[in-house]
């Protein structure tokens, strides 16, 4: 494979979210690996640092003029990338979400012309999922789809999904999302101490930007159908608001049970202190959380549903959707059993150090971008 430097645009949403998180951490990888990396977004994206080498941040203001009756950010993101792109001769626009990032993309290669940066498009979910049957979307992703130069997705299920969804004749290339585990900070035993979890508590993880999606409700009747309802603590690293769902909690009888850290918890700290991961969506093109959760070795209990299987394969105890008494069964069995449990979560681990490091998934986009 070629391997001179490139200079690289990486579009991606800033928040809390598996699109912004992938987008960065391929950003700083492609930087540690000698290439020059502009990320364009309206803020920065949370996980970004601004201090490591190649490693540049354009941010673009949403569109506010008093001429327009409301605010746009895809004409100020198209020209915004066409002037760094026509300045920094930028070779590749890696925008992740078609919409509207690939659709700025397309407008910013128009305006530069000859010698524009070949356009990779990377498909996280709702592109295919929740915008591609809406009417008033399709057309325009089609559109952003037909005119980048290459296409990807996350998993099999999202490359079917996004084939059954629009008309499209090409090629759409697999490349799954990796993580690079960071060393906590504080010591499992210190943030048990701070969470309040008591000898015999079992703690459970779930991280999620809470949308509604990730079936938040069936969350929390999970853990109100174990038999070991009273020896579980519930921990949700939430990077939504979790006020909508207290009544839920209280409905169920959960209020001494459920534990809220929202906004950019430092997941390297809460995950070693867990002992499971429960996971419940209705839909996810890959899981993300599902596979931090897997690199510190925690079991991980979800439905059966999208990506989920291609990340866990049999490292996990999947459900089908809505199998709630079952999927409370799998977390007994785990409290039951901490034998079993730890070597469930040592084979997500293994699973996830063999298939899912950036050592393995970053040179097949560096293997993209080369080929176009
Ligand atoms: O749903 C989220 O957590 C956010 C969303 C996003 O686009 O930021 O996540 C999507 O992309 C992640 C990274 O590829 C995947 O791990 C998630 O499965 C996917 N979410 C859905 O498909 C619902």
């Amino acid at each position: 494979m070629e391997s001179r430097p490139l200079q690289i645009g990486i579009t991606c949403f800033p928040l809390i979210g598996g699109s912004g998180i992938l987008a960065t951490a391929l950003g700083t990888e492609l930087a540690v690996r000698g290439h020059e990396v502009h990320f364009f977004s309206y803020a920065k994206p949370i996980r970004l640092d601004l201090s490591a080498p190649r490693i540049h941040f354009h941010q673009v203001s949403v569109g506010q003029n008093s001429v327009f009756p409301c605010p746009d950010y895809t004409l100020p993101l198209a020209v915004k990338m066409a002037e760094v792109g026509r300045s920094e001769k930028l070779n590749i626009f890696h925008v992740h979400y078609a919409v509207p990032h690939a659709t700025a993309a397309f407008l910013a290669t128009e305006m530069i012309g000859e010698g524009a940066p070949k356009i990779v498009t990377t498909l996280h979910g709702t592109d295919t999922t929740l915008l591609g049957p809406n009417p008033q979307y399709r057309a325009a992703i089609e559109h952003a789809l037909v005119h980048s130069d290459a296409v990807t997705t996350v998993s099999q299920s999202l490359r079917q999904q996004t084939y059954e969804t629009f008309e499209l004749r090409k090629e759409i290339q697999v490349v799954p999302n990796f993580f690079t585990p960071p060393t906590p900070a504080r010591s499992r035993e210190e943030v048990r101490r701070e969470l309040g979890i008591g000898g015999g508590e079992f703690l459970v993880v779930h991280m999620s930007n809470l949308r509604p999606v990730k079936r938040i409700d069936l969350l929390l009747r999970v853990v109100a159908s174990s038999g070991r309802r009273d020896r579980i603590k519930l921990l949700i690293l939430a990077g939504g608001a979790f006020a909508p769902y207290q009544p839920l909690v209280h409905e169920l009888g959960l209020q001494d049970r459920v534990i809220v850290r929202e906004s950019a918890a430092a997941v390297e700290d809460y995950l070693p202190a867990a002992d499971a991961g429960l996971y419940t969506s209705e839909a996810e093109s890959f899981g993300l959380s599902i596979l931090e959760t897997m690199f510190y070795a925690k079991p991980v209990v979800a439905f059966r549903i999208g990506g989920i299987p291609e990340v866990v394969s049999d490292t996990a105890y999947l459900h089908e959707f809505g199998a709630i008494e079952k999927m409370a069964a799998s977390l007994d069995a785990l409290i039951d059993s901490p034998d079993a449990a730890r070597e469930l979560g040592e084979r997500g681990r293994a699973r996830a150090e063999e298939n899912f490091t950036a050592a393995r998934i970053v040179p097949r986009y560096e293997a993209v971008y080369f080929s176009i």
